[in-house]
């Protein structure tokens, strides 16, 4: 039996991160919990760690898409937050976000990974931005490492 896996450490990784502005209160501890995870288990190097805002979910798929054209870039994270509370929006904002990000990751040949918070409440989504439920950009961060070493070691 031949079984591929692998760890989540890359030092050698250049990693790009694509954040929304809008609800950026909670963004910004996902940004925190994302590098905080790149750097301190992922052993990514600060320099090689690029960071890039957009207006909201809704814009997500277009940065990463670009972000992996540039063949620059080892993975791309996602972060955002959309939240229900009431807005029509959300629907359209969450379901094209991810939707958007999945056909970029499908597209193309680095790991894309998707840490949007889609949540019915302001609540809901500080738990998952580094409170008790943990940190969802944390945690995409990690996705993303192990799958840069997944793929590296199938091709082996
Ligand atoms: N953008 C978000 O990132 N989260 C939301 O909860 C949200 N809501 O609720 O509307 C939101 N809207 C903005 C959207 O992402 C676009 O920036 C906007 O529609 C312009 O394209």
């Amino acid at each position: 039996m031949n079984i591929i896996e692998a760890p989540v450490a890359t030092p050698e990784a250049k990693i790009a991160i694509v954040i929304a502005r809008f609800n950026n209160f909670i963004n910004d501890s996902l940004l925190q919990g994302a590098v905080d995870a790149l750097k301190r288990i992922g052993q990514v190097k600060d320099e090689n760690i690029t960071v890039v805002w957009v207006p909201g979910a809704y814009e997500l798929p277009l940065a990463a898409r670009r972000l992996t054209n540039k063949k620059k870039y080892d993975a791309v994270i996602a972060l955002g937050t959309v939240i229900r509370g009431g807005t029509a929006h959300f629907e359209f904002v969450a379901g094209e976000a991810s939707s958007g990000i999945a056909s970029v990751a499908m597209n193309s040949d680095i790991p894309v990974s998707f840490g949007v918070l889609t949540t019915e409440n302001i609540e809901q989504a500080i738990e998952r931005a580094g409170t008790k439920a943990g940190n969802k950009g944390a945690e995409a961060a990690l996705t993303a490492l192990e799958m840069i070493n997944v793929l590296k070691a199938i091709n082996a």
